[in-house]
């Protein structure tokens, strides 16, 4: 089937209401939000069943046209930005399929935003325990595709975690029915986990059995300040001493983080008067006893107080107080990228090591970009931190972004040295196909272009994004 008579199958396959090819209809799809990349495609596919799917991409397969799944396009490594081919999105692929409350699992479509995902399951007494200010906006088919992190990692693990079973429409058009809902099923290879964070090189995820677990019955929110970044790393070990499997979530951001959320951001507002340095903003689940969890915030703060560990702290007393704390946390990615332009790091080190990055770090953005503003933030209690370098009042756009890859670089090296990793929890997509490969040994390398190649052998499934073949 050649190029145009692919295009006018895939047509008829989804239906007037299924595609889209005008530019002005067109552009969401291919431009990023980041505002950095624009990309291009013949048409946006947007098939309402897996069928649909299947039918569409043997249609492709057969005419070499390349497919770039996309779901919410919220992602912050161009995976989801096409370079010609079609765009598959998933946004039609939104049925909640079956929520089984005594096997807690909720099998959904690749189309469900995050956010719906999130009230069904606490609807039906239950947490789905992946946040991200994103949710809103972002499917949780892609955030299965990016095994996307967020503010509860430190205790309920990332995406992957959450994930039993997958439907995937392979390269081929063939449907790989995985979706069995089991937390024990050694038989062989275990495929869904290929798929999980593959950035969409390796098929169409489109339904997912999730795990859930029983919502806390309530929660303990607190913002405290400190002076420096080992503070931080103390407070953080005593609250994990203390509160264990209840913390949740351990975030910190510093002054400029503050500075800009409070800024851009209509419900965010520093609940300080004084000027502090850095923030940690952490969050404790309780199951049973609130009076016990609440105490042992408070004694943890106190006892980082007494030692001068912390400067001040605040303890929510309600849910609208704690809404308002987790507002400036989550306000940080809109807030940037209304002040500046910024170069994004999304870094990994052990928890040990986050001062001594955050110092080294601080240094070569201070060399390498004099003028720049750092904003070191994220997710502290897994490792995890955004090193965010906004650009200079006094330089323009094209060369602030000129300056791009060299303090990338640099700044992956430093982590790559501390036995951490380039990429925390925002995957490869195209912006670190180069890192991938840098950074990674020959063996890795040899067995992902292997894996790469037994499932899409043509090609055609997202190209050129988290590792190039042939
Ligand atoms: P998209 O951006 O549409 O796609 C992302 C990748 O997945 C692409 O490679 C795409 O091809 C692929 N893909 C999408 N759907 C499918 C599918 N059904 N099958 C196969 N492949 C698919 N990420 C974090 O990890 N932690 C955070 O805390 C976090 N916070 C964020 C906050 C904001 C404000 C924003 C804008 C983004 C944030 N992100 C975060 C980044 C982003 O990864 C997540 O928002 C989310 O996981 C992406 O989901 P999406 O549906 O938008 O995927
Ligand atoms: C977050 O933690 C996201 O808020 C976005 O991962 C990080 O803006 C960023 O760089
Ligand atoms: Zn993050």
């Amino acid at each position: 089937m050649d190029g145009q008579a692919a295009i006018t199958a895939i047509k008829e396959v989804v239906g007037d209401n299924g595609w889209l090819a005008d530019a002005a209809d067109v552009e969401p799809y291919v431009n990023e939000w980041l505002k950095i990349l624009e990309g291009t495609c013949q048409m946006v596919v947007r098939p309402s069943t897996t069928e649909q799917v299947a039918q569409v991409i043997y249609i492709c397969h057969n005419a070499g046209i390349s497919i770039t799944p996309q779901g919410g396009n919220t992602g912050m490594v161009g995976g989801a930005v096409p370079d010609g081919g079609i765009v598959l999105s998933t946004e039609r692929l939104n049925n909640v399929r079956e929520l089984d409350a005594d096997n807690a699992t909720l099998t959904v479509e690749a189309g469900c935003l995050l956010a719906d995902v999130q009230a069904t399951a606490s609807a039906a007494g239950f947490l789905f325990p992946l946040t991200l200010a994103s949710e809103g906006s972002c499917c949780i088919g892609g955030n299965i595709a990016t095994n996307a992190g967020g503010n509860n990692t430190v205790r309920y693990g990332n995406t992957r975690e959450q994930v039993l079973g997958l439907e995937v429409v392979l390269p081929d058009g063939r449907v790989w029915d995985g979706l069995r809902g089991l937390r024990k099923d050694n038989t062989g290879y275990d495929l869904k986990q290929l798929f999980i964070g593959a950035e969409g090189t390796l098929g169409v995820i489109t339904a997912a059995v999730l795990s859930l677990v029983p919502a806390p019955r309530d929660r303990v929110t607190a913002m405290a300040t400190a002076k420096n970044w080992e503070d931080l790393l103390k407070l953080f070990r005593i609250m994990r001493g203390r509160l264990s499997g209840s913390l949740i979530a351990f975030e910190v951001f510093t002054d400029l983080g503050m500075e800009i959320t409070v800024d851009h951001i209509d419900d965010a507002h520093n609940p300080f008067t004084d000027a502090h340095s850095l923030y940690s903003l952490m969050e404790a689940a309780c199951y049973d006893n609130e009076a016990a969890v609440r105490e042992a915030v408070e004694k943890g703060l106190g006892e980082a107080f007494e030692d001068g560990i912390v400067t001040d702290a605040v303890m929510a007393e309600s849910g609208q107080q704690a809404a308002n704390l987790w507002n400036v946390r989550e306000g940080l990615p809109e807030a940037q990228s209304m002040e500046a332009m910024v170069i994004k790091h999304d870094v990994s080190i052990p928890i040990s090591r986050v001062p001594e990055y955050v110092a080294q770090g601080g240094s070569i953005v201070t060399q390498t970009i004099p003028g720049a503003r750092l904003l070191p933030f994220g997710h502290m209690g897994d490792g995890n931190l955004h090193f965010n370098v906004l650009q200079p009042n006094d330089m323009g756009r094209d060369a602030f972004l000129a300056l791009k890859n060299g303090i990338n670089r640099k700044l992956h090296d430093l982590a790559i040295a501390m036995g951490g990793t380039f990429s925390a929890e925002h995957g490869v997509g195209l912006n670190k196909v180069g890192d991938l490969a840098h950074y990674r040994s020959d063996v890795e390398i040899d067995l992902m272009a292997r894996v790469k190649q037994a499932f899409d052998p043509a090609n055609i499934m997202n190209p050129g994004k988290v590792i190039n073949v042939g």
